[in-house]
């Protein structure tokens, strides 16, 4: 099976209070109902790639809570709850427990530091954590102790500055090649992958996603979409651009697995 081989995901529904989600920027927030419509095109791609998708209800009293992908990390055979590095995050990983408990076989707490699932990416031969401003060294090293008691090899690296999350930078695009910015490419970081460079003023688009054999990227990249056809890829643009004004991409949205 190849680690971006999935038939389940969880995603949750965003609430009105969304608008106010975490951002780094100065720019509009986001509009609601635009959201809600990016959400529901995502869910509907998901599906289309042949994932069954659970959909949780909104938390309003978590503006972020629609990016699922943080609090937890999942694979078939266990999920890892995670301790975010947002103050306004960290409860989102209990708000999963229940959801998770019913759907792996085991789930194992996070208990030091803090890591959020935008900073790990899961490649065939090991799962990179980056260090960022949501990841800590202690966190780092407690994940990399969950993930061994998995049987799951695993490196931690740095994240480029000013970046928020690993992923944020790179996506995994098959099985020997990652989709990266220019200076992630250039950081040494990623030597031991083939890697496709996005173009500098198309750097929002690294944070695709592969599942099966379809790849999505967010609208409006053409370059990147080029650069990615040519790889071999089938690629879907998916409309991306109100969950960017609060720092988004498409890994974000769910957690995927196979079950
Ligand atoms: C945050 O700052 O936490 C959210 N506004 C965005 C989270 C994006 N998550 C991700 O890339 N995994």
């Amino acid at each position: 099976m190849r680690v971006f081989d999935f038939n389940s995901a969880i995603v949750r529904t965003p609430g009105r209070s969304v608008v106010n989600g975490l951002r780094t920027n100065s720019g509009p927030a986001p509009v609601f109902e635009t959201v809600l419509a990016e959400h529901q095109s995502y869910i509907s791609a998901l599906q289309a790639a042949g994932v069954e998708v659970t959909v949780l209800d909104a938390l309003e009293q978590f503006p972020d809570s629609i990016f699922v992908e943080d609090p937890a990390l999942v694979f078939s055979e266990a999920a890892i709850l995670l301790r975010p590095g947002a103050p306004s995050r960290m409860a989102e990983a209990e708000e999963l427990a229940s959801t998770l408990a019913a759907r792996f076989p085991k789930v194992l707490p996070l208990r030091e530091g803090f890591a959020d699932g935008g900073d790990i990416l899961i490649t065939p031969d090991r799962v990179l954590v980056g260090l960022s401003a949501r990841t800590n060294a202690s966190g780092a090293a407690d994940l990399q102790r969950l993930l061994e008691s998995i049987g799951k090899p695993s490196k931690v690296v740095e994240v480029p500055r000013g970046t928020l999350h690993l992923k944020s930078d790179c996506s995994l695009v098959d099985e020997e090649t990652i989709l990266a910015t220019p200076e992630l490419a250039r950081s040494g970081l990623l030597a031991s992958y083939r890697t496709l460079v996005v173009p500098e003023d198309e750097r929002h688009a690294t944070n695709a996603l592969r599942i099966n054999d379809a790849m999505f990227i967010r609208a409006g990249c053409p370059r990147t979409l080029e650069l990615l056809q040519k790889h071999g890829l089938k690629v879907s643009p998916l409309p991306a651009s109100e969950i960017a004004k609060i720092d988004a991409g498409l890994s974000c949205m769910s957690l995927r697995w196979l079950a």
